[in-house]
């Protein structure tokens, strides 16, 4: 059955990075000549909290609704906007959004790889903390395949988090995760609680997380737009809490299913700070800020709501052999038109990791990737049925 324009909410429309309207989308827009510019922090039930281009430690944060035109475009944490009419920030005041900035990037995902309803994510992050957790819960693989993947298609920079690892079973945790994606040239931080010499006592501050992951993290972040995505429980909001000075709320992991509360329920951009408590390598000073690349000047990380699943059905199955950065190169032998998804029909990538050339961890990564793409390619037949059902 097809689907009525009428069945589609904002975060149904499809929205292509890069792509400029036909008008022109800048400051000297025509329009509105006198609109100040900002960005979306949080969104809320049709209400835009915007922190104010330049408006350094003041924080002038304003609250916008946005202008009829726009009703059909999903705005989103990281969209830097234009704003008219009450920009004061005061109390009771609501702005109108009259504008999106062109976006860097757009960060999507779907809802399953059979659904091809986008949601929109995050808005011109360049960075993207992959978070696991090494238990409670369990780390996955697939996932982490699924969001280097939404990062490569989106042209974001993926780091890996790694959290919790003070619970792993086996002291030499999470080796064996890292070792399975030794042969991509992935940024990985390993992060723990913080356990006071002679153990755990009472007063310790239960979300204290080690100082030199957090001060590792910092240098990374400093200076980017970096969007946080996991599962519920993986420790996303404790971090940013760490990295922050926020206090958003945590929650713990169900001990009968093993699965966090989905305790962050929507996605806010919080400003990286750097504390003096935190002793970062190049020691705590107020440059990064100036060098920062984003848009307004400031470092920022977007904490988003524990995700169940990362759908992938916006992605070209193309796109998903390029972010296996370990196999790619071994597709140049195949048959034109391999789908790579079985050795039969002359799928190069058999032999190349069975030569070796995918480090020891090949086949479970050939594995993965295969696994990825069936589940893709069973997204586009179901599609192809219902554009064929829908036909006259
Ligand atoms: N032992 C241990 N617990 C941690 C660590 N990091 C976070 N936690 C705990 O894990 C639980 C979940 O943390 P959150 O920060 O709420 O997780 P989240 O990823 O934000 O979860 P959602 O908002 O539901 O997506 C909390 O009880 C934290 O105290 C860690 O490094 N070690
Ligand atoms: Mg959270
Ligand atoms: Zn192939």
């Amino acid at each position: 059955m097809s689907r009525r324009w009428s069945d589609f909410d904002e975060s149904d429309v499809k929205v292509r990075p890069n792509k400029r309207g036909s008008r022109p989308r800048t400051k000297e827009s025509p329009d509105h000549p006198d609109a100040e510019l900002g960005r979306v922090i949080t969104v809320d039930r049709g209400r835009y909290r915007v922190h104010m281009h330049g408006s350094g430690d003041g924080e002038r944060l304003v609250t916008a609704v946005r202008a009829k035109a726009l009703r059909r475009s999903p705005i989103v944490p990281g969209d830097v906007v234009a704003l008219v009419g009450d920009t004061s920030g005061g109390e009771g005041t609501l702005a109108r959004l009259v504008r999106i900035e062109e976006r860097s990037t757009l960060l999507r995902r779907s809802a399953d790889d059979t659904d091809d309803a986008e949601r929109v994510v995050v808005a011109n992050a360049d960075q993207l903390l992959v978070v696991v957790a090494a238990a409670d819960p369990a780390p996955r693989t697939g996932f982490i395949d699924r969001a280097l993947v939404a990062a490569f298609h989106a042209g974001i920079e993926p780091i890996l988090l790694i959290t919790k690892t003070d619970l792993a079973e086996d002291p030499a945790d999470p080796a064996g995760l890292l070792a399975h994606y030794a042969e991509l040239s992935l940024t990985t931080v390993v992060s723990r609680r913080r356990v006071a010499d002679g153990g755990p006592g009472p007063g310790d501050d239960a979300d204290a997380l080690d100082e030199q992951a957090v001060a590792r993290l910092h240098a990374l972040l400093d200076g980017h737009v970096t969007a946080m995505i996991g599962h519920s429980g993986v420790g996303k909001s404790t971090m940013v809490n760490a990295l922050t000075g926020a206090d958003r709320a945590t929650g713990d992991v169900n001990d009968v299913t093993g699965r966090g509360r989905h305790t962050s329920s929507s996605a806010v951009a919080l400003r990286l700070r750097t504390p003096e408590a935190v002793s970062s390598p190049q020691g705590a000073d107020d440059a990064s800020a100036e060098d920062a690349d984003s848009a307004d000047g400031v470092s920022w990380i977007i904490d988003t709501p524990g995700v169940r699943s990362f759908g992938l059905a916006h992605v070209d199955p193309d796109d998903v052999l390029a972010a296996f950065g370990d196999l790619v190169q071994g597709s140049v032998d195949c048959e034109p038109g391999c789908a790579h998804e079985s050795p039969q029909g002359g799928c190069a990538l058999d032999a190349w990791v069975a030569a070796g050339r995918a480090g020891e961890h090949g086949p479970a990564r050939l594995a993965s990737l295969r696994g990825l793409l069936s589940s893709l390619s069973g997204s586009a037949e179901e599609q192809e049925e219902k554009r064929l059902g829908s036909s006259p």
